[in-house]
């Protein structure tokens, strides 16, 4: 019988007119098989799927609602910013407002200039750094993804790993051959790459907690080691926070481990659900940006007011500290619950958590890097994600992503989640 009757038709219809009937491959649910849900609404911790049927939500648009859906202020903030019109293509005084906000909280960047989405704030970045050192080369680790810009699209993770795509058609060979990729949590291999190449590489990016191979922590003293060695070789160090920032801690990955990046890559969370990203670092290199420098990057929507009120008004709430105690504490929860529900019902997972990110892995095996990640059975969790479905649990449709605890999330919400999970891992 099908459950999803509605979604189902949508979905068809979809395919005609979208490819794959979806705007972002992962949500077409190849990871895992079946019809991907058509979403209605969503407020607080939960989803209404077209079919009417009702989700605890551990997606949360992939990373933004950490406050949860539709969250009273920020919806009334942009209800009323959007009365005094939606968009300008000229300058705000709350654009300045955020860049401040953002500012405050990462002492590493002095200067940020905001895009409309993370794929174009790590391709912007990734310009800057080359204008910057006037080198070519760049550095990115196996496994991680930092959106679909074409310097970037190597041994990627996200959508890329889910759908098991060899680095993208389309890529030209003279792009990607300027692209070194290396296995994360790796010190000789990195050393290896900048002993051979290091006064051509440019910059090297990185998730500092990898979230598009699932949820992967870095070792402990990996990621000074890792700015170490760019220092040593004027590699500009950028530390993509597009998931990371504002959620493993207010100041990011950079905060939780104590380590100052050159340049830093925000998006998702400090768009409050609406789409803005945001790249920014030293004086020295974000003044190459145009106009200041010769380095062009520009964008219609950028700062929009409508997005950067939803993003500031975000950041306010999120200054206090409990949002976060509370963040960790029940995804701790979650996890532990997780684990205890899997060794019931004598499946194989490891779970990596990192604040209120956190993935099981369906694997016996330590999970370190993308060799380790991709040992995971997937036809396992595609079992244990349909199963879940089936209990009310919306996770995301691959083993390869992170899943995301918001402030929404209530002791009785973790607590209705394990119980799921209990019934789903006798299933798989
Ligand atoms: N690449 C995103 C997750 N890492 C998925 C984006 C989406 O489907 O919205």
């Amino acid at each position: 019988m099908n459950n999803y009757p509605i979604s189902s038709q949508l979905f068809e219809r979809a395919k005609q007119v979208i490819p794959g009937g979806v705007n972002s491959p992962v949500r077409a649910f190849r990871g895992v098989g079946g019809t991907p849900l058509f979403i209605k609404s969503a407020k607080g911790c939960f989803l209404h799927d077209a079919d009417g049927r009702e989700y605890i939500d551990y997606v949360g648009s992939w990373g933004p609602m950490i406050l949860g859906h539709a969250h009273p202020e920020i919806i009334a903030a942009i209800q009323e910013v959007a009365t005094h019109g939606t968009s300008f293509g000229a300058p705000t005084e709350l654009e300045i407002e955020l860049a401040e906000e953002v500012i405050r909280a990462y002492p590493s960047i002095e200067k940020l200039r905001l895009t409309s989405s993370g794929t174009e704030a790590t391709m912007s970045a990734l310009r800057v750094a080359r204008g910057f050192t006037g080198r070519a080369k760049i550095v990115k680790f196996e496994g991680c993804y930092h959106g679909h810009g074409d310097s970037l699209l190597v041994k990627a993770g996200s959508g890329v790993a889910t759908l098991g795509l060899p680095d993208s058609p389309g890529v030209l060979p003279e792009v990607a051959s300027n692209t070194i990729t290396v296995p994360f949590n790796d010190v000789p291999a990195l050393e290896a790459v900048f002993d051979q190449a290091g006064a051509e590489i440019a910059a090297v990016i990185i998730e500092p907690v990898v979230g598009n191979m699932g949820c992967v922590p870095p070792q402990e003293g990996y990621l000074q080691a890792v700015r170490d060695i760019t220092a040593k070789h004027g590699t500009v160090l950028i530390f993509d926070e597009v998931m990371t920032g504002f959620r493993v801690a207010f100041g990011g990955a950079q905060e939780r481990y104590g380590i100052t990046p050159d340049m830093t890559t925000l998006g998702k969370i400090i768009g409050g659900g609406l789409p803005v990203g945001a790249f920014g670092g030293k004086r020295e290199i974000m003044d190459c940006v145009a106009p200041v420098g010769p380095v062009y990057q520009a964008g219609t929507l950028s700062g929009n007011p409508l997005a950067v009120t939803a993003g500031l008004t975000q950041l306010r709430l999120l200054r206090n500290p409990e949002i976060y105690a509370h963040l960790e504490r029940v995804t701790k929860k979650l996890v532990a619950g997780f684990t205890e529900a899997a060794s019931e019902a004598g499946v194989s997972t490891v779970s990596n958590r990192v604040g209120s990110m956190c993935t099981a892995f369906f694997t016996a095996e330590p999970v370190i890097d993308w060799t380790t990640a991709a040992k995971s059975d997937r036809e396992a969790f595609g079992r244990f994600f349909h199963a879940m479905l089936e209990e009310g649990v919306y996770l995301a449709p691959s083993q390869f992503e992170a899943a995301f605890v918001s402030y929404a999330h209530t002791d009785e919400i973790i607590e209705r989640t394990i119980a799921a999970a209990r019934k789903a891992f006798a299933k798989v």
